[in-house]
């Protein structure tokens, strides 16, 4: 039976995993600068000024996969945050355990050229890159601390779909309303050459107000450009309502609401841009 204890010892109840930082190879790295500066270019103007603010107190424009010890250095000091490596998706409980402890939970290995554009699992880059630059961000941490114990509430209640919709629709492809215009924060879309100008500039996707029971309510896409952006107005807003707000009435009204479809607008929605869905009646055309 050694063979099953080995298993066992590999993954830790917390599924932390060493980064092992001395095994990536030179394409490891490469791969890396190419989408680092891939992004580089694109998101200047694009990007919230507090991700790209982000970039440079984590010092993040040094060539190859950062060392995560020097990433938690930097962050510990910024807002108490550290990042951890893990094998993947780990599940909804240990995630959420991680993030009410101001742990980020980052996938080590890094994709491979043939998925440079699309990958099933967050990678190092996705992880790193997308999501970490805001957990800099004084405001944007208490955020993702405040989902964290929110996702500990909600996994007692049985209410885990609809908080994944808030992360989906605000941590990973969430924009942010500025005076010359909108920006992207989500850590999905900053990581994505095609999303970043696919969110802000294209007609097809709805860009619609954040409202929390809306998108709590609000389906997503999983394989493809999303069908809907929500807009917040500002990151101490998006707090205000996460913190102030006792979500248990909110799962019981939901819980006897239909889902919303990603591609819908309703009437008293504030919005910004109505989507022609061209890009996803094109895709579905194709099937
Ligand atoms: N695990 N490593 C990792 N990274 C995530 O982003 C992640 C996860 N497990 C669950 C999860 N995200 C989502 O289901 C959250 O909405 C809970
Ligand atoms: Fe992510």
């Amino acid at each position: 039976m050694v063979q099953i204890d080995v298993l066992k010892a590999e993954i830790a109840p917390d599924h932390v995993i060493p980064q092992d930082w001395d095994s990536y190879t030179p394409a490891d790295h490469a791969m890396w600068d190419r989408l680092f500066e891939r992004q580089a270019k694109l998101l200047p103007g694009r990007a919230v000024p507090e991700f790209m603010d982000g970039l440079d107190i984590l010092r993040m424009d040094r060539p190859g996969i950062p060392r995560f010890e020097e990433l938690s250095e930097r962050l510990m000091k910024a807002t108490g945050w550290q990042v951890v490596a893990v094998p993947g998706l780990v599940p909804d409980d240990v995630f959420f355990d991680h993030l009410a402890n101001r742990r980020f939970v980052a996938g080590r290995f890094i994709r491979k050229p043939e998925e440079i554009d699309y990958l099933q699992e967050p990678d190092v880059f996705h992880d790193v890159f997308g999501h970490v630059p805001m957990l800099a961000h004084p405001v944007f941490a208490d955020y993702m601390e405040a989902y964290g114990r929110g996702g500990q509430r909600a996994n007692g209640m049985g209410a885990l779909t609809n908080l994944a919709r808030l992360y989906w629709y605000t941590v990973e492809f969430g924009l942010i309303r500025y005076d010359e215009g909108l920006r992207i924060y989500g850590a999905g879309i900053v990581s994505s050459a095609s999303e970043s100008v696919f969110s802000l500039e294209d007609a097809s996707p709805n860009r619609i107000g954040f409202d929390l029971m809306r998108v709590m309510r609000t389906d997503y896409r999983i394989d493809d450009f999303q069908q809907s952006y929500f807009v917040i107005d500002s990151f101490e807003d998006l707090l205000r309502q996460t913190l102030e707000t006792d979500f248990a009435p909110l799962y019981a009204t939901l819980a006897g609401q239909d889902a919303i479809a990603p591609e819908d607008v309703l009437p008293d929605d504030h919005v910004d841009h109505l989507g022609t869905q061209a890009y996803a009646s094109a895709k579905a055309g194709e099937k």
